[in-house]
């Protein structure tokens, strides 16, 4: 199982590893992480436990930023809105969304304008749901915006209601709070919907081409 995780699109079977003791024994059938021993082992852990860990970056001093402010050409400049926006078509959950485009020096996108909306739908063209791999539903991805339930209001991760940021258009019944549905989404059609956080649906980043990850 823990061969098919694909971090990087490597199996495990291909890297040089060596199991613990007694490991992976996949304890309470929850253990889809894996952790580094001291002496260089490797073992599964449950993902929700912390623990210190090691990020690695090759240092190549050919690496160019384009015009994004980053290395990862997945990042397309919107002339219109001078944003850049990465679709990521591997799901993930809202709050792990979340820190991926943070960790790539954005954050979830947040539509501004119709325009910024017809982008989003352009962005959904070039990402069919043919493209995507897994049981997931394919045409809605996460956005900026939640009512955790807690403000009783749609706010944007930069704290503005969805009018003061610039597009509040709902699809029609939305947002209906299905199922505790506190995390914001968009159909390909560019009208929005609330989704439930936990689960996992592709999501948008957006980057201003001035914030620099590598600064
Ligand atoms: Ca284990
Ligand atoms: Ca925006
Ligand atoms: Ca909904």
């Amino acid at each position: 199982m823990l061969s098919k995780i694909p971090l990087k699109g490597v199996p495990l079977s291909d890297i040089s590893h060596k199991w613990a003791p007694g490991e992976p024994n996949n304890l309470n059938d929850d253990e889809n992480c894996v952790y580094l021993t001291p002496n260089g082992a490797i073992g599964d852990i449950n993902c929700w436990i912390p623990k210190p860990y090691v990020c690695y970056k090759k240092n190549d001093e050919n690496q160019v930023l384009n015009e994004c402010g980053t290395t990862d050409n997945a990042y397309s400049m919107d002339e219109i809105s001078g944003s850049c926006y990465k679709f990521h078509g591997t799901p993930r959950t809202y709050s792990r969304a979340f820190m991926t485009c943070a960790a790539e020096g954005g954050y979830l996108s947040i539509i501004n304008s119709e325009a910024e909306a017809n982008y989003i739908r352009k962005l959904f063209a070039r990402n069919p749901a043919s493209s995507m791999i897994g049981p997931f539903y394919k045409d809605v991805a996460y956005l900026g915006f939640n009512d955790w339930s807690e403000h009783g209001d749609w706010l944007t991760i930069h704290d503005e209601t969805l009018e003061k940021a610039g597009y509040a258009k709902w699809s029609t019944g939305e947002p209906n709070n299905k199922t505790n549905e506190f995390c914001g989404g968009v159909y390909r059609s560019g009208l929005l919907l609330d989704l439930h956080c936990d689960s996992v649906h592709a999501f948008i980043c957006e980057k201003s081409p001035g914030s620099l990850l590598w600064d």
